[in-house]
């Protein structure tokens, strides 16, 4: 199939030739999906030929020809959960954490995910473009070619729909895939306190229909936690999304298992996230439902958890494993998913192949993306990276050195 297109090589409108393609295709049995060396067709943005070198007709036609001079390409790097649009930061919190004070007791105290909002209710849709784009440039600069950008820190209508208007405008900054996520139910505004469940109406009932009428959000979020919001409250969020359209994911077992993993299943989501407090029995419903599980080694290792997602049952029950960076200025305020891939190894266990194809395909699934982005496969956008590299498990293994040669989006 991969080589349907070949006698098309020809009419492509760029050839990578002499590349040493890390497929990530399933379909390819080597590790890393690797390939000998192949050349690679691009033609409207998509890949349209992957063929052997050998097999390369003499004539290229009006092709723009690359000479990839042996280089690893592997498909675009894929960020498939963070929450770079906000505004403020919460640096100072780091101290208050030393001297003793929990993650969860300073948002208890009012301040966590609550003083960002405070921060980025204030900002208008170009200030918080303005502060975010440099985040969304450093998750670039390092190979990511797709990105989810959550809402969660604006909390009312008008703050949401200007999150995820933000978050779809930094497309037009940069060349990158956008995938927006409605977050609404991430903490109580203020103004709602001790009433969680009208504020959870006013997400069912306003928030997510007027995401969908502007046509802002791609799937919606919720974070069940003792801090956050309970599975009931969960479960109409999820039911107001599916009645919009919507595919929902969630923040679920990050701090305790309340069972929002389970629930999540129920509704067919897309992904789950966080996973440090699920079950061996919630692994089955994961594997069930075909919904991906999302490893953020970052707020791991940022909040100084021992608690670690259950790996080895996620893999024997071939859960999807994608890792991602939680970029956020209170869990993970890591700007890179080259570090996530090395903590994922060396934190959570995986190995180099698994947290690659965490960054690429499975990343892709937790996005619902599977058929456009995640493998160099004909048909796929042309999103890929040219490495200085001997071996992919350096790019897990070697963290701080560029060795992105050329990033590829959508063939140019
Ligand atoms: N879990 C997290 O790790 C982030 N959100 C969530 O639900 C943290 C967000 C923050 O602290 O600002
Ligand atoms: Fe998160």
């Amino acid at each position: 199939m991969r080589f349907m297109v070949n006698t098309a090589i020809s009419s492509c409108r760029r050839v990578w030739i002499n590349a040493r393609p890390a497929t990530i295709d399933p379909a390819v049995a080597a590790p890393y999906g690797e390939l000998a060396e192949h050349a690679i067709g691009v033609c409207d943005g998509k890949i349209a030929a992957i063929v052997p070198i050998g097999e390369l007709p003499e004539n290229l036609g009006a092709a723009e020809v690359i000479d990839a001079r042996g280089a690893w390409i592997t498909p675009g790097l894929v960020d498939c959960h963070t929450h770079l649009v906000y505004g403020g930061n919460r640096s100072r919190e780091i101290e208050q954490r030393r001297s003793g004070v929990s993650y969860e007791e300073i948002a208890r105290q009012g301040g966590g995910i609550l003083s960002t909002v405070h921060a980025t209710r204030a900002m208008s849709e170009s200030q918080l473009l303005d502060a975010s784009l440099p985040r969304l440039t450093a998750l670039a600069d390092e190979g990511v070619t797709t990105v989810e950008i959550k809402s969660g820190y604006g909390l009312t209508t008008a703050d949401e729909l200007k999150m995820l208007r933000v978050a779809r405008r930094m497309a037009e900054y940069m060349p990158i895939n956008v995938s927006t996520t409605l977050l609404a139910a991430h903490a109580l505004p203020p103004e709602f306190q001790g009433r969680a469940d009208d504020y959870i109406s006013l997400v069912c009932d306003e928030i997510i229909p007027a995401a969908t009428a502007e046509g802002l959000a791609d799937a919606v979020d919720v974070f069940c936690e003792r801090i956050a919001f309970s599975p009931a409250q969960c479960e109409r969020v999820f039911e107001a999304a599916q009645r919009h359209g919507l595919p929902v994911k969630g923040h679920v077992e990050q701090l305790s298992n309340l069972g929002g993993a389970r629930l999540a299943a129920r509704f067919a989501a897309l992904s789950v996230d966080h996973l440090e407090y699920l079950s061996a029995a919630d692994v089955q419903a994961l594997a069930r439902s075909g919904t991906a599980a999302v490893l953020l080694p970052g707020a791991f290792y940022f909040l100084g958890e021992t608690q670690k997602p259950p790996v080895a049952e996620l893999r024997a029950a071939g859960v999807p494993m994608a890792v991602s960076t939680d970029l956020n200025p209170g869990t993970s305020p890591l700007a890179s998913l080259r570090l996530m891939l090395n903590m994922a190894c060396t934190l959570f266990g995986l190995t180099p192949e698994e947290a690659l194809v965490g960054a690429t395909r499975a990343a892709a699934q937790a996005l619902g993306m599977a058929d456009r982005i995640g493998t160099l496969t004909v048909g796929r956008q042309a999103d890929f990276l040219v490495w200085d590299i001997g071996h992919p498990s350096e790019l897990v293994c070697e963290f701080g050195v560029p060795r992105l040669r050329q990033r590829v989006f959508r063939g140019s």
